[in-house]
């Protein structure tokens, strides 16, 4: 078209000079496109969150097709008349069906449950003598991603069953992203990535049936543990109360391998790092645990959400363990290389580095969540890896399993993986690229695109290695002599865990093992178990009714580390849920007064009606969350009890008693109420009543002078003493108990 011809249309723009300047010229490179910023920063007051405007798919108030084209109907197929066949001409139809069939990605092949949310990272500046990582020797804020997932689960699977969780953070800092992906367990299965198949092979579902689901009570996982012994300290962190933690909010992390630091002198260290929860490491009971996969398989995903929706954002303190960078890596005769290896934090105290504050749910799951890609490898200058076998192998997998997982080379683009950091590297091309690179010379150097980009050198560069000695040695397929104890760190596990803990831990090996088919299985875990403990194999032996092996090995006397168990000391309450049950006949301002000490104290009260809707009427009117038929004991971490206050009166479901049954005081009260109250007893829940509250008690077999049962004669005072038990998370005299 001629430049006359163009000036015909109305509107067209007028022709541009031709550029004066040659196209090879050396220019500055282009300012980056909208579709190539990075995300807005995660506002600390909450919505709008995560992707910034640009990479939404919604935008217009009219339903569209991918196009953009409005629609006028979307609820029929285009039809030969009303009763004559479907026309294939219908885009819509056929857009609408064809997307839907693709919106399922592979779940990830580990770790595939999840949930996720957004935050941000204070670092406190008290790393900078180890560490150049400006978000850890600065005070300054960064924000993150947080991904809390199980491991051997499917995408649809429980959330409370017996399993290791993941703990992986995407720090979006300055200098570029930092992932630390870690579990709620120190220590790992193997040392080895090469075994990392088999370990998860031995994990999942049997191939031929497909079951069990998200479980480790079966033969592929025991006959694995016990064939290759390195695995029984990760096992024995599995069968205590870590395996079944009371929230995501209340799980300590771990990086589990040793890293290496680098400060702004080039000295380095070597540190292992730890999250530690405000509200303290807390589990539920295996009895909980399995209700819950029933009453609420969701369960910790919608405690995450609901906790950050209430505003009672979770947090939790960075530490560093840190460590001499010595040619022998060992720190105190242990090896830092070795994965199945903690260190005390009494000989090593965790030295705080900054603050985690979860603050925003993800807009959308799959968008963050499901995409999110987290990768150990993704280090930013004054971070560096160590020559841990078992990350070697890391290093090579998540890129390569997320290339599959989010079909192809491209998804740093995702927003939830883009950097916050300018990004200008030389990737170019291949499956889903969003990015419009400009530039002509992707490559180094050029004398087209400026010289551009430039290199950072060393002072500035991420990926600078450590110039480590690699000692002269002979290609072999063999791990160090050090690897070989397997049995001396688990020793110390159990001897620093508390009576009800260990009772948990063998009740746990019981149950599991006793779930196994294989004789030889049980009596290989048996004999495990006599070369950790022989008082532990001695009563899993009872249990699963088999003789007790003698140890094969030295048992080692390792000084217990305290910091290990999660019982004897006091907690922060904030989030916790109290159940308040009530009839028609409680006394609705004692009731407010209490609901309003409850929230006042940042937990979350919830009432437990006969029915739904509201007790009272008018402006006064309190909602019912609960009703009989919906609620279990497992929802709440306390229980009240706000007895009928009228003397004589039918307490609790009564009323309803059929004709002929008994009615009055000590009539029949609701089963599932006393079901209620049994469980929440038996699980070590505070238990608190007022009025005729010692009725339903009586009622499920409870007196009051119960350890953890508090009865006065209002709400109030009642709620202060159940608080006080609830910082300590379960009444534990009442333990060991029957569960
Ligand atoms: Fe992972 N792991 N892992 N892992 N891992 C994955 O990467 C792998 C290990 C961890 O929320 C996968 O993108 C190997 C230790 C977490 O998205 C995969 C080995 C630790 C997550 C993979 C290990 C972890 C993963 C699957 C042995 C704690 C979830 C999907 C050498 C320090 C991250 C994916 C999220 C996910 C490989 C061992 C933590 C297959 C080969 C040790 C928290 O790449």
């Amino acid at each position: 078209m001629s430049d006359a011809n163009r000036n015909d249309i109305p509107g067209a723009p007028a022709p541009q000079p031709p550029s004066v300047d040659e196209p090879t010229t050396p220019h500055e490179p282009l300012p980056p496109k909208p579709d190539q910023e990075a995300p807005e920063a995660v506002s600390p007051t909450g919505k709008p969150t995560g992707a910034p405007a640009n990479a939404r798919a919604q935008s217009g108030a009219y339903l569209t097709t991918a196009q953009g084209a409005r629609l006028y109907e979307t609820d029929h197929s285009l039809k030969a008349g009303a009763r004559g066949p479907v026309l294939l001409q219908d885009h819509h139809l056929r857009e609408k069906i064809t997307h839907f069939d693709h919106e399922r990605i592979p779940e990830r092949v580990v770790h595939a449950r999840g949930a996720a949310a957004h935050g941000v990272f204070k670092g406190y500046g008290t790393a900078a003598n180890v560490t150049k990582a400006a978000f850890l020797a600065k005070d300054t804020e960064t924000p993150v991603f947080v991904r809390f997932s199980t491991v051997l689960g499917s995408r649809g699977s429980s959330d409370t069953v017996r399993d290791t969780r993941g703990f992986a953070t995407k720090f979006y800092t300055e200098e570029g992203t930092f992932d630390l992906v870690g579990n709620n367990i120190p220590v790992f299965f193997i040392q080895d990535a090469i075994k990392f198949p088999d370990i998860i092979h031995a994990g999942k579902p049997h191939p031929d049936r497909e079951i069990p689901q998200a479980q480790s009570a079966h033969d592929t996982f025991w006959d694995f543990v016990t064939l290759h012994t390195e695995a029984v300290h990760h096992t024995l962190w599995n069968m205590s109360d870590r395996g079944i933690p009371r929230s995501y909010r209340m799980m300590e992390g771990f990086g589990v391998h040793t890293f290496r630091l680098v400060n702004s002198e080039g000295a380095t260290t070597l540190v292992k790092f730890h999250w530690k929860p405000k509200l303290g490491v807390h589990s539920l009971t295996w009895e909980e645990a399995q209700i819950t996969n029933g009453m609420d398989p969701d369960f910790h995903r919608r405690d995450l959400a609901d906790a950050i929706e209430a505003g009672a954002f979770p947090q939790w303190e960075l530490g560093i363990q840190a460590f001499p960078d010595t040619p022998e890596q060992t720190f105190q005769g242990i090896d830092l290389l070795d994965p199945t290896n903690i260190v005390p934090e009494e000989l090593a105290p965790v030295q705080p580095v900054g603050l985690l504050t979860l603050n925003a749910n993800p807009t959308n799951f799959f968008a963050e969540t499901e995409q999110v890609a987290f990768h150990p490898g993704h280090l930013v200058p004054g971070i560096d890896i160590t020559d841990d076998p078992l990350l070697a192998g890391r290093l090579f997998s998540y890129l390569d399993t997320q290339i599959s997982r989010l079909g192809g080379p491209n998804f740093a683009q995702i927003p939830i993986n883009r950097t916050h950091a300018p990004v200008n590297d030389m990737l170019r091309d291949g499956m889903h690229q969003t990015a419009v690179h400009a530039g002509t010379a992707p490559y180094r150097p050029n004398s087209l695109d400026g010289g551009c980009p430039f290199l950072a050198g060393a002072e500035n560069g991420a990926y600078v290695e450590v110039p480590v000695d690699v000692p002269a040695a002979k290609k072999v397929r063999e791990a160090p002599a050090s690897f070989s104890d397997h049995f001396s760190q688990p020793r110390l596990f159990w001897r620093s865990m508390t009576p009800v803990e260990q009772e948990h831990i063998i009740a746990a090996y019981t149950f599991e093992l006793s779930k196994c088919y294989e004789q030889a299985i049980k009596e290989r875990a048996l004999q495990v178990l006599a070369n950790i403990d022989p008082e532990l194999c001695r009563q899993v032996a009872t249990g699963l009714g088999l003789p007790a092996p003698q140890p094969t090995e030295n048992l080692a006397d390792p000084e217990p580390s305290p910091a290990l168990s999660q019982i004897g000391k006091r907690w922060p309450v904030e989030g916790r849920i109290v159940g308040i049950i009530t009839d028609g006949e409680t006394d609705l301002d004692g009731l407010a007064s209490v609901r309003r000490s409850v929230l006042a104290a940042g937990m979350v009260p919830l009432i437990i009606a006969p029915t739904g809707g509201h007790l009272g009427a008018g402006q006064d009117a309190l909602a019912v969350q609960r009703t009989f038929a919906n609620a279990r004991s497992v929802e709440f971490d306390a229980l009240l009890l706000a007895g009928a206050p009228v003397p004589g009166a039918d307490a609790y479901g009564a009323r309803d008693a059929k004709a002929g049954e008994p009615s009055g005081p000590g009539a029949a009260i609701d089963p599932r109420v006393l079901l209620m109250v049994s469980e929440a007893f038996r699980h070590g829940k505070a238990i608190g009543g007022w009025g005729g509250a010692e009725t339903a008690l009586q009622a499920a077999g409870i007196t009051d002078a119960a350890a953890g049962v508090v009865l006065a004669g209002d709400g109030v005072s009642v709620l202060e003493q159940v608080t006080q038990l609830l910082g300590e998370h379960r009444v534990w005299d009442r333990f060991p108990a029957a569960v």
